[in-house]
């Protein structure tokens, strides 16, 4: 039974749907919180969520994805561990009639029909923003900079990439001596950052996210730096371990890219089965912190 508004016309509740949700995996604090979140959002929302974890594995993505199929879902969102490959499993949900919403990851294809919309951030304006801090900070240079990126052929990382690299390019200051992916992992952080130490001198670590930077962080301990003052770190997310390393002084700078993306995918799923026009792209808010307003922020912090 609905409410009734004053006029005593029955206004019902929310209606019910169900949304199959086909997540990378658990990669980091920031994938876990966007699960909370979703998980959190669909029950705030009357949404029956049906939840994969995609083991960080295309394969097991798409099987996942056929399986919300055939169970008729009213509509599918998920996060792309890569970006190509998609074309025949959403041509299956189309077929199926099945909406489907992209979730901070795009994918590539030429066939714009396949999804709905991508709800996320501007990833290479993260990039973007982390390259400007270094720019600001390089002095009189030279700067010799490894950069940690994200999982190979994945949005993400690619974007990160794109965007730092136009950042800091055309300053004869600042050098990408060496780049290896760490697949957005702590330890994958961590082992090829003490490769890199080893065979490169080292004045930046562009990660392109906390988990790798906390990683790098322990294995530039290791081989006896003393992080965020012989080797300074920028990396990107905004999770409470890494905060409280920026606070530490031990990271330096962090761009923010938001977890809490469940409301929003909560409304945009709910439009998309509603028939409903939807943007092609919906835009989450971030910001950038320094060592005091991470102080600031950190008490406050939900992930
Ligand atoms: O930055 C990283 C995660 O796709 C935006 O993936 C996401 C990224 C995020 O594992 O921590």
């Amino acid at each position: 039974d609905g409410d009734r508004d004053p006029g005593g016309t029955p206004t019902p509740a929310a209606a019910r749907f169900t949304l199959g949700y086909v997540q990378t995996g658990t990669e980091s604090v920031w994938r876990v919180a966007q699960t909370r979140s979703i998980q959190e959002a669909a029950g705030a929302a009357n949404v029956d969520l049906v939840f994969a974890d995609g083991q960080g594995r295309q394969q097991i993505q798409a099987d996942a994805i056929r399986s919300l199929i055939e169970r008729k879902v009213d509509v599918i969102a998920f996060s792309p561990v890569v970006t190509l490959g998609w074309d025949t499993v959403l041509g299956e949900a189309k077929a199926a009639g099945i909406p489907v919403v992209l979730v901070d990851r795009a994918v590539e294809t030429g066939d714009a029909s396949l999804y709905r919309s991508v709800l996320g951030s501007d990833y290479a304006a993260e990039g973007r923003k982390a390259g400007e801090w270094v720019v600001w900070t390089a002095g009189s240079g030279p700067v010799n900079i490894a950069e940690l990126r994200g999982t190979t052929g994945s949005s993400v990382a690619d974007d990160r990439s794109r965007g730092f690299t136009a950042a800091i390019a055309g300053d004869s200051r600042l050098r990408v001596v060496v780049a290896e992916p760490g697949d957005f992992t702590r330890s994958g952080g961590e082992e090829r950052m003490r490769v890199m130490l080893a065979r490169f001198p080292i004045d930046v670590v562009f990660a392109h996210n906390d988990d790798m930077a906390i990683g790098a962080l322990r294995a530039i301990e290791a081989a006896g730096h003393t992080p965020g003052t012989d080797i300074r770190i920028v990396s990107v997310d905004g999770v409470r371990d890494a905060m409280t390393e920026l606070v530490a002084g031990r990271l330096n700078y962090i761009v923010e890219c938001s977890p809490l993306l469940g409301p929003q995918l909560m409304a945009l799923a709910r439009k998309v089965h509603g028939g409903e026009t939807v943007p092609a792209r919906v835009a989450t808010e971030e910001t950038t912190f320094d060592q005091n307003q991470a102080r600031a922020a950190l008490p406050g912090r939900r992930y």
